[in-house]
């Protein structure tokens, strides 16, 4: 993309309504705009990330096995009014009377549509284990909407929900989750720990919530700094081996890990004392299993292998897609803007033309552009008229991990510089060998 054509509205002043660096840097950068409390549109870069994002969620969730579908935004009252959540779930939920006068709402979340959809078409326990998931706007009409994506109105969202014949299947269910997140939250340059948490309106008492770790977060959490040292790597794993996944949750919800709902004062002072540590952190996922609540409530059975109608177990799991890209930016920025993690940029490479209209410095870049773009590379040209050093500016605040500066005077010894966002460090190679350091940083050799 080059600068010129793009639509990147960057702002110079600092909003004065963003208390957080990460809704500040969006704003800044020209990736929202809020259209009213808590709602936001993502304009091209913002909307860019978010896509990134999603996409991983979606890589991880099909690698994990999990089938994805597409469930409408607005949903029946009935649905709700048979588990009862209809008059449960309080003021969050945007109600919506329909020219008919039928009771509608904006779904906070999906338990009932799904359970709807799986007692209309699956009968035998044969056609199980089944985890359906899809990324769908959801609506909370959240009493205090703030830090800009982080606790929006209208959010975007991952939610999967299992079915199963059996505890110990949907168990199974719940740890392939787990693992799932890890990997996810991992290509995404984030640590997310799993912690104790609590039901709240979904339901069911065994539960996680998978936080990152940031002053801004809005909730409080105790945990033993040993978790912080564990990391998921790239280590293989089998989706389908119910040892291995439970393995892994072990590993990484033995150690205490709590949030202030489920803090146990007594079980935290057995961490030994220089390890007890009291932050706060960003929610930016939930897992849960709440039995056969809703398959009770609304009648999802299946054939069991007695033959007999039998209640299927169930869970959710959910990904706060969009507050994603606000964790990211608190976990990942420095006092000039943005430093995105190579897993989510919405461009690979930047190119900055220090003499735009110099027919050398312009072919250069030409070709510099043409190269990344063959390898299957998106570089963002900025070939704007501008001076360097605003050039230098848009591209720190928008994040880019790499920068290739491309000047008369280089160009004259053959070479480009060569800038990593996120150390500052630069380096002057010839231009093929600028472009292979980033064909073999993104995979493409
Ligand atoms: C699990 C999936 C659920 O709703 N039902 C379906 C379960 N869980 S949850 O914890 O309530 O939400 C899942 C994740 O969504 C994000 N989230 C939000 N993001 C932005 N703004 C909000 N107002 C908001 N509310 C929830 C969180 O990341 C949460 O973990």
């Amino acid at each position: 993309m080059r600068l010129t054509r793009y639509f990147l509205p960057v702002l110079k002043e600092t909003p004065a309504e963003a208390q957080i660096v990460s809704h500040r840097l969006m704003l800044r950068a020209g990736m929202i705009k809020q259209s009213s409390a808590g709602i936001y549109s993502w304009l091209p870069l913002g909307y860019k990330v978010l896509k990134n994002i999603e996409t991983i969620v979606h890589e991880e969730q099909q690698r994990a096995g999990h089938i994805p579908l597409l469930m409408p935004t607005l949903q029946s009252a009935d649905l709700w009014r048979e588990s009862g959540r209809y008059d449960d779930y309080g003021e969050e939920m945007l109600r919506i009377t329909d020219r008919h006068g039928r009771d509608m709402l904006y779904g906070p979340t999906n338990e009932e549509l799904v359970t709807d959809i799986f007692r209309s078409h699956v009968a035998s326990y044969k056609d199980l284990p089944l985890t359906l998931y899809h990324i769908q706007w959801k609506f909370r009409d959240e009493r205090r909407p703030r830090f800009g994506v982080m606790r929006g109105r209208e959010f975007y969202m991952k939610d999967g929900y299992n079915f199963d014949l059996t505890k110990e299947d949907a168990l199974h269910a719940y740890n392939r989750h787990l693992v799932s997140y890890l990997r996810t939250y991992e290509r995404m340059g984030l640590q997310a720990i799993p912690m104790r948490a609590d039901g709240g309106p979904i339901g069911g008492d065994y539960t996680h919530e998978f936080l990152v770790l940031a002053e801004t977060g809005e909730s409080e959490v105790f945990y033993d700094s040993a978790v912080t040292d564990l990391s998921f790597g790239d280590r293989a794993i089998d989706y389908d081996d119910v040892a291995q996944c439970q393995g892994v949750l072990q590993e990484f919800t033995t150690k205490y890990a709590r949030t202030d709902e489920t803090h146990d004062e007594a079980l935290f002072n057995e961490v030994p004392e220089d390890r007890r540590r009291v932050a706060r952190g960003i929610e930016v996922g939930q897992i849960f299993y709440f039995g056969t609540k809703y398959s009770d409530a609304m009648g999802a059975t299946v054939q069991g292998p007695d033959g007999k109608p039998t209640p299927v177990h169930m869970g959710s799991h959910g990904i706060g897609v969009s507050r994603l890209m606000g964790a990211i930016i608190e976990a990942s920025h420095d006092d000039k803007g943005i430093i995105w993690p190579e897993g989510v940029t919405p461009f690979h490479a930047g190119i900055v033309n220090l003499k735009q209209g110099d027919a050398e410095a312009d072919a250069a870049c030409d070709n510099l552009y043409a190269q990344l773009t063959a390898m299957g590379l998106e570089p963002l040209y900025d070939d704007r008229n501008e001076r360097a050093g605003g050039k230098f500016a848009t591209m720190d605040l928008i994040g880019l991990p790499w920068r290739i500066t491309v000047g008369p005077r280089g160009l004259k010894n053959g070479v480009v510089e060569l800038t990593s966002r996120k150390t500052g460090e630069s380096e002057e190679l010839a231009p093929d060998a600028a472009l292979a350091k980033i064909a073999a940083i993104y995979g493409k050799t």
